[in-house]
Parts: structure tokens; sequence; C-alpha cells
């Protein structure tokens, strides 16, 4: 055997190998940004549809390609040993027709594919229609379903404005206070179609939900065109942050949770409403907002008192602190301007960027231990820069350890469980993460 065979040989084993390893790579059952099974609306089917003519065309080629070569290879090579020195078969040059058909067949099938491409990208980029009756405040509000998704180091931000805004191409920082603001979760009515107006804070991003449609830029200083989503049946979809947007962005997730009219409904009607407090507390809150200095004497209310001294420059909770709150003082603080409404924290599943439960998946509880650990050190979950990213710009990625002691974190733990309301058990378990 000489060398150069088993050389040759040892690399085949290697490709084949690394081959393997690729293929395999992609076989899990249950993977949750699938987007070849579980697609849930017609934009992710229609773009799934799409690609596999694609593909079919492209298995055509390949085999009439090979098929050429491998009937070359049969026909018109020399083996070795009659091969002598100046040996050549009779050489061609030119052939019209051949080189036009070569020419002429590829131009033909990328012009087709291109033309149904830009028709289902421009199909996929359409505003929607419809409109849907939705009651904010007691009142019948119609409403073209629209939200506007923005997203910033590392987590993403859902906004409902009912009102008459016209939020298409509208930057961030004109908009109206929304309706409802949500982190991580975006909750939709199914069998609508919604439209997105996706934006970035700070860096760009990339929002995808793979069961629902392809992949979007979020570009900051500008707003997409209206992209669009439709979930055909109610479930959760998952998502992640598609485009590397610094050192967590592997941990900038998200899901979709489409419930049925009346649910969303529901949940539209609980989004509006503030905290609610025990009556004692509501006092106290209302005693501190009008300047007075008394002092906390339950736990709830030390919480409150807590929450507007340590926390209320960066978050807004509707109904504890929404007086200290202003947007000026979060950009001072913040690259991105913004950290995650916590008014209904514990009417979501997960927090901090979609990586940890805030109900725990097999008993239902609250997930104190996995918020006790935020608090107490959010770099222990997700890496961020809380040093000042220079000299002339003290801001800050991500939420700072406060230094909080075991006392404030207990009273903040019960105050975010009480935001409420509560989920259904089965939301809970159909968006569990493994922390
Ligand atoms: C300097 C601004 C800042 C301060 C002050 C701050 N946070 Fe945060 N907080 C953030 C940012 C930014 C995030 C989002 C981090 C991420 O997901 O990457 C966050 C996330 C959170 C989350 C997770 C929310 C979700 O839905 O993902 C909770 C809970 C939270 N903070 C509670 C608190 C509490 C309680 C305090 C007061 C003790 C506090 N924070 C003070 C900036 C701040
Ligand atoms: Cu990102």
């Amino acid at each position: 055997m000489t060398p150069t065979f088993t050389s040759a040989r040892k690399v085949g084993r290697l490709l084949a190998v690394v081959a393997a390893s690729i293929v395999l790579t992609a076989c899990a059952g249950d993977a949750e940004l699938d987007t070849l099974n579980d697609l849930a609306g017609p934009e992710a089917q229609a773009i799934d549809r799409f690609m596999n003519w694609i593909l079919l065309v492209s298995y055509v080629v390949f085999a009439i390609v090979l098929g050429i070569t491998m009937y070359a290879w049969k026909n018109f090579r020399i083996k070795t040993d009659e091969y002598e020195e100046g040996d050549w078969p009779e050489q061609i040059h030119g052939n019209t027709k051949a080189e036009l058909a070569w020419t002429a067949a590829p131009a033909i099938i990328l012009a087709i594919v291109g033309v149904f491409t830009i028709s289902l990208h421009s199909s996929l980029n359409s505003a929607d229609s419809n409109q849907i009756n939705v009651l904010v405040g007691g009142e019948n509000v119609s409403w073209e379903p629209e939200i506007v998704v923005v997203g910033q180091q590392w987590w993403w931000e859902y906004q409902y404005h009912f009102g008459d805004v016209e939020l298409t191409a509208q930057r961030i920082e004109n908009l109206p206070t929304p309706d409802i603001t949500t982190a991580t979760q975006m909750v939709i009515p199914v069998g609508q179609e919604i439209e997105l107006e996706i934006t970035s804070r700070d860096v760009i991003h990339s929002h995808w939900i793979p069961s629902l449609n392809g992949k979007r830029d979020a570009v900051p200083g500008r707003q997409s065109a209206p992209w669009k989503i439709e979930a055909d049946r109610p479930g959760v979809f998952f998502g992640q942050c598609t485009e590397f947007c610094g050192l967590s962005h592997s941990r900038m997730r998200m899901q979709v949770i489409a419930l049925p009219m009346e649910e969303f409904q529901e949940w539209v009607t609980a989004q509006m409403q503030g905290v609610p407090l025990e009556p004692e507390t509501q006092a106290y809150v209302e005693a501190l907002v009008a300047g007075e200095v008394p002092s906390p004497e339950t736990a709830e209310q030390r919480a409150v008192a807590t929450f507007r001294g340590k926390c209320a420059s960066c978050h807004l909770m509707e109904g504890v602190a929404d007086d200290l709150w202003s947007e000026e003082a979060v950009a001072d603080q913040l690259v991105a301007g913004a950290a995650p409404n916590l008014t209904h924290f514990s009417s979501r599943t997960t927090f901090a960027g979609g990586i940890r439960n805030v109900w725990d998946v097999e008993t239902g509880e609250f997930n104190q231990n996995d918020l006790r650990e935020w608090l107490a050190n959010p770099a222990d979950i997700k890496a961020n820069f809380t040093d000042p990213v220079s000299d002339d710009d003290s801001r800050m990625r991500g939420m700072p350890n406060l230094g909080l002691s075991t006392q404030e974190i207990d009273d903040l733990v019960a105050l975010l469980e009480a935001t409420g309301p509560k989920p259904s058990m089965d939301i809970i378990e159909q968006t569990g993460v493994e922390g």
C-alpha cells in the first residue's frame, strides 16, 4: 500500500466524521426553534412551501449536473496504464449551442425563483387590514392589531398601543406611552394577523419566531417595514435574537403566547391595571407620593419603600412608583434607556430574557430561588457590562448588582409575586425553560 493511499483514506475518514457530526447536530426531535415542523401560521407555512419548491429545483439541477459529470467521467477518461505522454483526446473549443444552453437555463431558473421570492417577501411585508374589538378600560376600541417590538441588550420589549396612533415608520422615541408594555413574552389573539413594528434601542438585534415567520432585523433609529405574524392555533412559540448583539446575545430569548380571543381580552384587562396592593400599602404609597415620610409597618410596605428607593429609577411599576420613573432618568443610567416594566412581572412565565422561570414548571409555585439569585447579583445569571462603558458615558448595559440585604430581597420577592395575575398552569408548563 503506498503512503499516499493511506493518507487519502485517513482524510476520507476524517471528512466522514466531520460530515456526520454536522448532519447529526440538527437531530433534536423536540427542538424549540424548529423551522421544519410545528409551523403555526400562514406566514411560516408560506416560507416553508417556498423553501420546499426551491429545494426541489436544486435537487433536479444537482441530479442533472452530477449525471453529466458521471457520464463524462465514465466515457471520456483515459486509464493510467494506457496513457502515454502527449496522448491527449481530441480537443474541442467553442460550442455555441451548449454555451447558450448553460447560460440561459440557470438565468431562467433564477429569474423564476426571483419572481416568487419578491412576491412572497412583499406579501410577508404587507400591512394587515383586519380589525378586532378590544375592551380597553370599559370602552370598546377597534384595534388593527399592531405590536411594537423593541430589542435592547439583552431582552425584548413588546408595546401595545390601542388608541388611534400611527405606529408605522415612527421612531421609538416619538411613540406615545403604550397602553401595555411587556418584556420577553408577546401575547396575541389566535387567528388574527398581527403587524410587528420592529426596532432597537441600542445595537442591531434580529427578531425571530420560527413557527410564525422568518427573521427581521431590529435596527436602532429606524422601524422595520410592517412584518406580520399569525398563529392559527393557541399555543406557545419560542424565539431567539438572531443577530449577535454582545455578551449575552444567547440569553436574549422570547416567546409568543397565542390565546383564544376571550382569554386575550382577559389578559388585556388585567394588564391595564396597576399592582394589586393591600389597602394599607396603597395608603402608604399615597402618603409617600404626597411627600410624607411614614415608616413602613408591613413587609409589603417595606418592599414598596425599597422598590421606590432602589428600583424605581429604572423599572416602572404602576401603582407603586410611577411618580419616580421618567424616561430621562432611565436614559441617564442605561445605554438602552429602558428596563423591563415590572407592573405585571408575575403574569409572565419567564424572565431575564426568557432564560429563567417565574413559576416552577412542576409545582406551579412562584420560583423564588431564581428570582433571589437574580436580585442578589444579576451578572451571575446573565453576563453584562455594569462598569462604565467609557469615560464620558457612564451608563450601563444590563442590571447592576444593587447590594441588597436578605431582608430586602425577601420583601421584594413577595411584592413581585403579588403583581400577577398568575398565568394558567398550562401556559407555565408550555413556556418552561431549563435554567
Ligand atoms: C440601573 C437600572 C436598574 C435598576 C436600578 C434595577 N434594575 Fe432590574 N433590570 C434592569 C435591566 C436593564 C433589566 C433587564 C436585564 C436583562 O434581561 O438583560 C432588569 C431586569 C430585572 C428583572 C427581570 C425582569 C424581566 O421580566 O425579565 C427583575 C425582576 C428586576 N430587574 C428587578 C429589579 C428590582 C427588584 C430592582 C430594585 C432592587 C431593580 N431591578 C433595579 C435594570 C435595573
Ligand atoms: Cu440581540
